[in-house]
């Protein structure tokens, strides 16, 4: 690259070090030149929030209130509620000396207001590798509130700990360097040493009913720190042992490794059952939605749905399905950037694996046992609104995907939410007068933070 260039994209990257970013030093790394292709486009462009994107309604807080705005103020209510109490943070940047341990049931951490840009916890001078951890307790709530800066986890669950229905909701989370939510599980369920009928005590403590929606995943630039992988162990959401999850509903912007192999937006693995993942946006990721993958136990996902979602991908795989069963993976749109690998990779099924109704700018490698109905896959130039800012709402162009589906039982909507019609659209728009999107021309969005 050369100087000139490197000097405009340092730029772009001091101007978002200015509106609250990382340490200099460990963002220069967005200047040096990609290895494989990535999205093109400069990176203040994708790093921000498409306005068209559900926005999280506010529900009332509950339970007591307490209010804190200051850190000090924060560390002794986290330390001291009782269950079921809410506190509200006001307004403000929180430098965290060490990370806020979470023990209690029923407790909510909110920003006050419900402005998520607002509320800040900064992990930057952190001395844990994660700045909230939730540990052990059922029914905890962060919401509308910023977690940034971390040398490794944002938020860590502990599902080895019997750790029920946590709740993630408005929250931003930016330059988590390891992963921004990362769950766990027991050392003999990752080991693939247990299994139901052997330890029914232990798989009754598995986390089930939480959810995470409404949240913007964002990093600003490549992983600069290094790892055990030599930099691209880094992603944003990595569950496992779960049962009945909802992940909808938020953003993935950029998380890329050093070498562009970064782990996936969305990844959940490692036994879990019924998880639904539906209406996210995954733009210039290295890896997107992955269902499993070859590491790990025998088996990793068995029940879940994988539809109504946008992925841009970057260099690895924006969809894999990996050692699962009875897996439904439906109406989802992606647009590859890079062939190399697979856009769509479905493999190593147990059994039941289902492909329905996907609109696919790339190519598909897919189990021969997998049953496959109804999806576009190619060249899919002209079909989209502004592919590289993330938007693959569906253009008049798009000829092979309108009104070319049979309906779903499982797919009543769209990802805008509009009503799925009798013969619906392939992919995970449907086109029709409620879409935000639809009526706007191409490359004309811009993307509000
Ligand atoms: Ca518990
Ligand atoms: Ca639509």
């Amino acid at each position: 690259m050369d100087r000139c260039h490197l000097m405009t994209r340092w730029r772009v990257v001091a101007s978002l070090l200015a509106a609250g970013g990382l340490a200099a030093t460990q963002c220069a790394a967005a200047a040096e030149p990609l290895e494989r292709p990535q999205v093109p486009g400069r990176a203040a462009e994708a790093l921000r929030v498409p306005e068209w994107l559900p926005k999280a309604p506010v529900p009332k807080p509950v339970g007591s209130l307490v209010r804190v705005s200051s850190v000090s103020e924060l560390i002794r209510a986290v330390d001291s509620v009782r269950p079921g109490t809410t506190i509200l943070l006001a307004d403000g940047t929180y430098e965290l000396p060490a990370g806020l341990i979470l023990r209690e049931d029923g407790l909510a951490l909110r920003g006050e207001r419900g402005d998520r840009d607002r509320v800040i916890l900064d992990g930057s001078k952190c001395r844990d590798k994660y700045i909230i951890m939730v540990k052990g307790a059922d029914d905890v709530l962060i919401a509308d509130l910023t977690i940034r800066n971390g040398r490794e986890d944002g938020i860590e669950i502990k599902g080895e700990m019997d750790t029920q229905r946590t709740r993630i909701y408005n929250c931003a989370f930016r330059n988590l360097w390891v992963r921004s939510i990362k769950g766990g599980a027991p050392l003999e369920v990752r080991k693939g040493q247990s299994d139901p009928s052997s330890q029914p005590g232990l798989w009754k403590t598995r986390p089930t009913g939480g959810s995470i929606r409404y949240c913007a995943f964002l990093q600003d630039g490549r992983k600069r720190l290094d790892d055990w992988t030599g930099g691209d162990y880094v992603g944003g959401i990595d569950l496992m042992w779960l049962k009945d999850w909802v992940i909808a509903d938020n953003v993935f912007i950029g998380i890329r490794g050093r070498k562009g192999d970064g782990r996936g937006a969305i990844f959940v693995w490692q036994h879990s059952e019924k998880v639904v993942v539906e209406r996210n946006l995954i733009v210039n990721c290295d890896a997107g939605i992955c269902f499993g993958n070859n590491w790990g136990p025998s088996f990793h996902v068995t029940g879940g749905i994988i539809r109504n979602n946008f992925i841009v991908g970057g260099t690895s795989t924006p969809l894999e399905i990996c050692k699962t069963a009875d897996v439904l993976v439906c109406n989802n749109t992606v647009w590859a950037t890079d062939t190399t690998t697979p856009t769509v990779h479905f493999h190593q099924t147990m059994r039941g694996g289902r492909l329905f109704n996907n609109l696919v700018h790339g190519r598909m490698k897919v189990d021969e046992s997998v049953r496959q109905s109804g999806n576009v896959v190619g060249d899919l130039r002209g079909y989209f609104v502004g592919p590289l800012k993330g938007d693959l709402h569906l253009t008049a162009a798009a000829t092979r995907a309108l009104g070319k589906s049979r309906p779903l039982a499982e797919v009543g909507e769209d990802l805008d939410r509009e009503k799925r019609t009798p013969a619906p659209d392939v992919g995970a728009d449907e086109m029709g007068p409620g879409s935000p999107l639809s009526a706007q021309p191409a490359g004309n969005r811009v993307l509000g933070p």
